[in-house]
């Protein structure tokens, strides 16, 4: 049984979808802090779960004998820096208990890290997989210590914990909420509503995107792959792409003739992106697992935009 957190958040609820097809709609108990009438919600096993509430947590995955956890449930990077303490005790204590679980029921775990995880010192151009990692954000702290604790968890007890360095992740189904790449989907449904859009992040800004496709498979495989193939655990640098906002809106242009970007720059939002990187390093999940982006901008836009005007 697989027992996700966060399941109805802009990762969860895809890949709430996505396992549920590969292997079974009843194998795969969706939580979130509260239901809603989305997909992910209905079309299977849901609880309702407040991951810092350690004793819900580990009966409500106790009872499904979970033997995978998934842990997503997290505040992101923008929102973190509004609400520092609410996003340490709910990144930090949710992550806790999501271990401890883990470690009960002897199950395989994963959550996501970010790029958000390195910081100005780190080397900006082509990050690479072991390097400083001295974030200015609460999110980045809470990424960098959530990486150490699940390795902790590894060593100490045995559990068998994975996790991936997402980029910027870009999807049609679920609007992200409260990050700092979310301007990368805005602009493709402002694209099709008003064939313009007023970026908060400036031009030249480049940062590692991917589209949710490929982060779901990264995801898939990764938890597939051979344990005693991995040298690292958490967590895996992945990216497909790195684009600034005048890249995607050119891109877009190939697609909707016209489209306008203008800039009114989020000075806290701005700051956050410029401390992250340009551009990181996959080359340790390609040598240890097989990971394989399938999306460029171009393939990405072209799919977005298709998609979007259904
Ligand atoms: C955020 N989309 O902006 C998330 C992600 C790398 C960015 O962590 O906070």
């Amino acid at each position: 049984k697989i027992f996700i957190t966060g399941a109805l958040g802009q990762i969860g609820s895809e890949l709430t979808i996505k396992l549920r097809n590969i292997y079974g709609t009843d194998n795969v108990i969706a939580t979130d802090i509260r239901k809603n009438d989305s997909e992910a919600a209905q079309s299977g096993p849901f609880e309702v779960v407040d991951v810092t509430d350690t004793k819900t947590m580990i009966e409500t995955a106790r009872k499904y004998e979970a033997d995978t956890i998934i842990h997503m449930a997290a505040l992101l990077s923008a929102t973190a820096e509004k609400n520092p303490v609410f996003a340490w005790n709910l990144n930090m204590g949710g992550l806790m208990n999501a271990l401890e679980s883990a470690r009960e029921l002897k199950a395989q775990f994963f959550t996501p890290s970010s790029i958000g995880a390195f910081g100005p010192s780190t080397p900006k151009d082509q990050t690479p997989q072991d390097t400083i990692q001295r974030p200015t954000t609460m999110y980045g702290v809470n990424k960098v210590a959530g990486e150490l604790l699940a390795d902790y968890y590894y060593h100490k007890f045995g559990v068998d914990t994975r996790g991936l360095r997402f980029p910027g992740l870009i999807s049609y189904v679920t609007p992200p909420g409260g990050g700092t790449t979310d301007y990368a989907v805005e602009i493709y449904y402002e694209a099709i509503k008003n064939g313009r859009y007023t970026s908060y992040i400036d031009k030249g800004t480049y940062m590692d995107m991917m589209y949710m496709p490929d982060a779901l498979n990264a995801i898939i495989d990764l938890m597939e792959a051979d344990s005693s193939k991995l040298i690292h655990r958490n967590s895996f640098n992945v990216t497909a792409m790195s684009f600034e906002p005048e890249e995607i809106a050119a891109e877009i242009r190939n697609s909707i003739p016209g489209f306008e970007i203008s800039y009114d720059v989020d000075p806290a939002r701005q700051q956050i992106a410029d401390s992250w990187p340009n551009s990181i390093d996959a080359t340790a999940a390609k040598e240890e697992w097989g990971f394989k982006a399938e999306y460029d901008l171009e393939k990405m836009t072209i799919d977005m935009l298709e998609k979007l005007k259904k």
